[in-house]
């Protein structure tokens, strides 16, 4: 039974500094290519065997102290209506993009038990399978950041098509964004009604915005689904990528944790979030490129940071890559557990 990842995020003493990693389980894993190799995947979000399975590699191979399901943040999007695809080298796909005023107002709600049976039974199995070795993580996108998917219709650089509807029809924008906002907060109560101990929401792209936007337009929605998910008791994690200039209206959200992208040192985003705040981070993903003795200083400086807040869990600043070589990844891993202890 190791509840360290859960007893930091409540702000609790831990013997140790728990740690996971954002994208834990993925194409870096050989055991994770062995099961891409035969199935697409959208094919593996939905059969929850297999999404058991490869949420399960990164605690048996690595020994981090939290497992997180194994899904994506574009999986409630499609029984809004809107058709989804992951094409090999291309990225996510959501097809038609959502821009006018109609298309918004044809976007349907989700009930999860129905829309998204195979998520909630992942957790689970997952629950039963873990028996208590380590916490489960559920997650959502957050509500702009999943906006961008479906206004652009994908990925993007500029987020042309989403500013274009936030500034030039912002009741239209605002609309899309209660919508998306109702929906994610029926997925994650189901979640952690299915037996997610704590959820962590991914603001990838929240980052892109001025600070005033982000509170016009960004923030109001993602402290609804915060507020939504508080009579759950589990831990809510705010992951913002790139959201250091944003780090004060951030915290203003609700979250119990917040997450931290290498771009701003922990000393420095405490002395912004106040040093009662728990922090989640905030190891460059690229670091696990350093040999070992640099990387094991890296890991001890934010170790040493992460002291200064109430309390602190280890991750990387963003995801794994996949040019990583996994026993890079088991190496910050025993870093962090042997640094910490
Ligand atoms: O080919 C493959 O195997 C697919 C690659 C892949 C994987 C492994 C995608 C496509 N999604 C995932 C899993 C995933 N996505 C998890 C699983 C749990 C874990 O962490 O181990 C999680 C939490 C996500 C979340 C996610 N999906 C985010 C937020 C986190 C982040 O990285 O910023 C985002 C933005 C997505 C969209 C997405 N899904 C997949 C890709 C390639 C992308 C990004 C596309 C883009 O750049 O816009």
């Amino acid at each position: 039974m190791n509840d360290t990842f859960l007893r930091a995020c409540r702000g609790e003493p831990t013997p140790f500094t728990p740690v996971w990693l954002m994208r834990q389980a993925g194409r870096y894993l050989p055991a994770y290519q062995a099961v891409r190799g035969t199935t697409d995947f959208l094919t593996l979000c939905k059969t929850p065997e297999l999404a058991v399975e490869v949420t399960l590699q990164p605690v048996d191979i690595l020994g981090v102290d939290a497992a997180i399901l194994f899904s994506d943040i574009l999986i409630p999007l499609e029984p809004m209506g809107v058709g989804l695809a992951f094409h090999e080298g291309r990225g996510p796909v959501l097809d038609p993009p959502v821009r006018t005023e109609d298309q918004v107002r044809s976007l349907r709600g989700i009930d999860p038990e129905r829309d998204v049976p195979f998520v909630l039974e992942t957790i689970r199995r997952l629950r039963r399978e873990l028996a208590g070795r380590v916490p489960l993580i559920g997650f959502s996108g957050a509500p702009f950041t999943l906006a961008t998917y479906l206004v652009e219709g994908g990925t993007s650089r500029g987020f042309l098509h989403t500013k274009r509807m936030m500034f030039e029809a912002p009741e239209v924008f605002e609309e899309l964004m209660r919508r998306i906002t109702d929906v994610t907060v029926a997925y994650l109560r189901a979640q952690a009604a299915a037996g997610a101990q704590a959820i962590q929401v991914f603001d990838t792209w929240a980052g892109i915005l001025s600070p005033g936007d982000y509170r016009a337009h960004a923030l109001p929605h993602a402290r609804r689904v915060m507020e939504a998910l508080a009579d759950t008791g589990v831990p809510r994690i705010y992951f913002v990528h790139d959201g250091g200039h944003l780090l004060e209206d951030i915290r203003t959200a609700g979250a119990d944790v917040v997450g931290l992208d290498w771009r701003t040192d922990i000393s420095a985003a405490l002395q912004r979030l106040g040093a009662d705040a728990v922090v989640q981070g905030n190891l460059d993903p690229c670091a696990l490129f350093l040999p070992e003795d640099r990387l094991r200083e890296r890991v001890r400086g934010i170790l040493e940071e992460g002291r200064r807040a109430r309390g602190h869990v280890f991750n990387l600043g963003h995801g794994v890559l996949p040019e990583i070589p996994p026993e890079k990844a088991k190496l910050v891993v025993d870093l962090v557990h042997e640094l910490s202890a």
